[in-house]
């Protein structure tokens, strides 16, 4: 049988203030064709469909036209899509009367018996081929939160144990139902969903650092995945890659790049291959291409600086823009996103937004960002200073109003955190020999209570504000 394997789409992202979703109703588009055209048996999405907890209106109707057309047009396709952090926990399942019978799984929260042990007809989802047969049995896990584990939250190591646990007693459930379908002379593979960032994995992306497990706290793959699952679809990472060396647990990667960062490599969706015993006979990638270019002045380049002075920068920008030069006929909605960073020496000017937005007078492309960057004391203030460690920088980011709208509550948090750290404990992690230039790592424990905090928050917000605003800014 056939899986496609997609994840992180962020529906309904805002970018800037530009809102995305022509650009993700373009790719969900192709995603469509791949789904007809290679004859699709089960799609399995792992995790953040939505971009914030609260998505707008528009976003939730295309996911959900999304998935009545990808039946429309392979009727006999059965959907798995479990929900990852940035998903609106309470809603993400509200459709799941009309959805279940269409063999559509929405999966927001562990489903678990009073006893307390994980319930298999939740847990557990049964696939079939074209011809009705069952093929593989998938284990939906969603995006896990602390009140989804049982376990000594007062341990060390609390968070890693509790999801270890839950994947374990989860296959154990799978391997009973393995177990019975054999008697009835089937041979069900078990495939499996995450929504998490496993130990030894290639990050890029800014979006997805530091959650959930915080680095070293990640379990591994080894831990978590048993070596006779057929296939693991992850989310949560934006950059495709293989897991622990094992070609059959992957993170599909975003179908779209979220931002600068998730520039300059391949955005896809993986195509599954089960042979008849259910076991993993093979994967494809399948390209997606981007509808909008996205451009970053100073060009990166390996051993560049990520920043440069607004001269150098206006130069290159103008340069940049002349050759990029959309299409004559495009309209705004095509226009490429442009960031741009800006060194800022102590010469220069405070009128770097202007000069900026002056040079852009007439130019068809959509600026997302200006960052300024303060030059590290460790290294020369010139466009040459070596770019390696400025992914985060010693010395902590200076913010542009602008910018605040790509902020997340938690990414705030931590800066202020890592600022409290820089000043109670002075000179002992200034100079940048750390390459994260962080203090000390938030603690686990508090970081899981900041974003219950956040989630809450975000819970309480009136729903109709992003609709109106949507609304408004089509108008
Ligand atoms: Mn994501």
């Amino acid at each position: 049988m056939r899986l496609l394997h997609l994840a992180d789409l962020h529906l309904g992202q805002v970018y800037g203030h530009f809102d995305r979703l022509p650009e993700q109703e373009a790719v969900l588009g192709q995603i469509l064709q791949i789904i007809e055209e290679r004859r699709v048996d089960a799609l399995l999405v792992a995790g953040d469909v939505f971009h914030r907890v609260h998505p707008p209106a528009r976003a939730v109707r295309m996911w959900y036209r999304f998935l009545s057309e990808a039946q429309r047009r392979q009727p006999t396709l059965e959907v798995v899509a479990v929900a990852g952090n940035h998903d609106p926990v309470a809603r993400f399942e509200v459709a799941e009367p009309f959805a279940r019978p269409q063999g559509i799984q929405l999966v927001a929260r562990l489903a678990r018996r009073d006893s307390g042990a994980l319930d298999p007809q939740r847990v557990l989802v049964p696939l079939h081929d074209a011809t009705g047969r069952p093929r593989a049995v998938c284990v939906a896990v969603p995006f896990l939160r602390p009140a989804d584990l049982r376990c000594d939250a007062s341990q060390p190591g609390w968070l890693r144990a509790g999801v270890e646990a839950v994947y374990a007693e989860a296959f154990e459930l799978a391997r009973e139902a393995v177990a019975a379908a054999a008697t009835q002379g089937h041979a069900l593979g078990v495939v499996a969903t995450g929504h998490l960032e496993v130990a030894g994995t290639a990050v890029t992306s800014e979006a997805e650092l530091r959650t959930p497990f915080d680095g070293a706290e990640s379990p591994s793959a080894a831990a978590l995945f048993p070596t006779d699952l057929a296939y693991v679809a992850l989310g949560h990472v934006h950059l495709p890659q293989a897991v622990g060396g094992r070609e059959n647990v992957r993170y599909a990667g975003s179908p779209l790049p979220l931002s600068m960062s998730e520039v300059g490599y391949a955005h896809q969706a993986v195509l599954v291959e089960l042979d008849a015993q259910g076991t993993f006979a093979g994967y494809e990638s399948c390209k997606l291409t981007p509808p909008v270019e996205m451009i970053r002045v100073p060009r990166s380049a390996p051993g560049r600086a990520k920043a440069a002075p607004l001269g150098d920068v206006l130069v290159e920008l103008d340069a940049t823009l002349a050759e990029a030069s959309a299409a004559p006929n495009a309209t705004p909605k095509q226009w490429p996103y442009l960031a741009v960073h800006v060194l800022d020496e102590p010469s220069a000017t405070d009128c770097v937004r202007e000069r900026v937005e002056a040079a852009l007078e007439g130019k068809a492309a959509r600026l997302v960002q200006i960052r300024r960057e303060r030059p590290s004391p460790a290294s020369p203030p010139a466009t040459s200073s070596p770019g390696a460690d400025q992914e985060r920088a010693p010395t902590l980011p200076a913010f542009e109003p602008q910018s605040l709208a790509e902020l997340d509550p938690e990414e705030v948090f931590t800066l202020c955190y890592d600022r409290a750290q820089a000043t109670s404990h002075p000179g002992e992690n200034h100079n940048g020999s750390h390459g994260n230039g962080a203090a000390e790592e938030i603690p686990v424990e508090m970081r899981a209570y900041l974003r219950e905090l956040i989630a809450e928050a975000r819970e309480r917000l009136t729903p109709s504000n992003d609709d109106a605003l949507a609304e408004e800014r089509e108008a």
